[in-house]
């Protein structure tokens, strides 16, 4: 993560507009306020890219971006909302400059590949639905004057909040300590989603996750539902972006 945030920090310094990718699902907490800091202070001009807009509804984005200025609904899976951010970004380039490089940073996979790839029209960032993927710089160019420049995702120095790193997928659904407590969380929040994907009614977390171990036929010795890993197969399906 160290040697992240140094590249991230370079790009920042180097950038003349900066992208902030935020999940849409997660707005708030994919908002790097780090990151915001350092752009502020590098008097650069921030953009907010609220991606993956196809996981949520409509109505709740709306009333978002009239609080994030500027910012720019897309979705780079489905192309959509892409020639609005060029044109978005085109605005703040200056056009007396030759080369113009926009840094695209933010949160671990919440799109930051798949957004540069949306807007060159074509797979040129590598991207994966692990977080932590990207681990170098990578400048593509997008028009003959404008440049993005890829990082790796980073979240803020301090944080070590494992729970909300799986919710946005940063951390990967086979790594991390506490599924089972990951889960009664996802669960808390997102009941009605959880029990329309797989198809039961539920009485509380714990009921849900033996529900779902015994649909998915995951057992333990002596026929018990494996919970454990139950509740792996959900955040999987999550993190995969299954469930909307
Ligand atoms: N549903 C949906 N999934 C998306 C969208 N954009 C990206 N993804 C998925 O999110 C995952 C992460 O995408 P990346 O582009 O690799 O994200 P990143 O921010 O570059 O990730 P790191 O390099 O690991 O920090 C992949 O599985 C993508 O397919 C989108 O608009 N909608
Ligand atoms: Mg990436």
């Amino acid at each position: 993560m160290r040697s992240f945030w140094k590249i991230v920090n370079e790009v920042i310094k180097e950038s003349d507009i900066i992208l902030e990718i935020l999940d849409s699902r997660f707005i708030e907490q994919t908002r790097n306020k780090e990151i915001e800091d350092k752009v502020r202070a590098e008097n650069k001009q921030l953009i907010y890219v609220i991606n993956k807009c196809d996981l949520v509804d409509k109505e709740l984005l709306e009333r978002k971006k009239k609080i994030l200025k500027p910012s720019v609904f897309v979705s780079a899976m489905r192309h959509q909302g892409t020639s609005i951010l060029l044109r978005t970004i085109l605005q703040f380039v200056d056009k007396k400059k030759e080369r113009v490089i926009i840094g695209v940073v933010g949160y671990p996979n919440t799109g930051k590949s798949s957004v540069i790839n949306a807007l060159k029209g074509r797979a040129s960032a590598s991207v994966s639905p692990i977080g932590g993927h990207t681990k170098g710089r990578q400048l593509v160019k997008i028009t003959k004057q404008v440049y993005l420049m890829d990082t790796p995702g980073v979240y803020p120095y301090m944080e070590k909040d494992q729970t909300k790193h799986a919710l946005i997928s940063s951390v990967d659904f086979n790594k991390v300590k506490d599924p089972i407590g990951i889960v009664y969380k996802l669960y808390d929040a997102f009941r009605e989603i959880l029990e329309e994907h797989f198809k039961i009614k539920t009485e509380d977390a714990e009921d849900f996750l033996e529900k779902v171990a015994s649909k998915l036929n995951l057992l333990k010795k002596g026929n018990q539902p494996d919970i454990d890993r139950a509740a792996r197969a959900v955040l999987k399906d999550w993190q995969h972006g299954k469930l909307k």
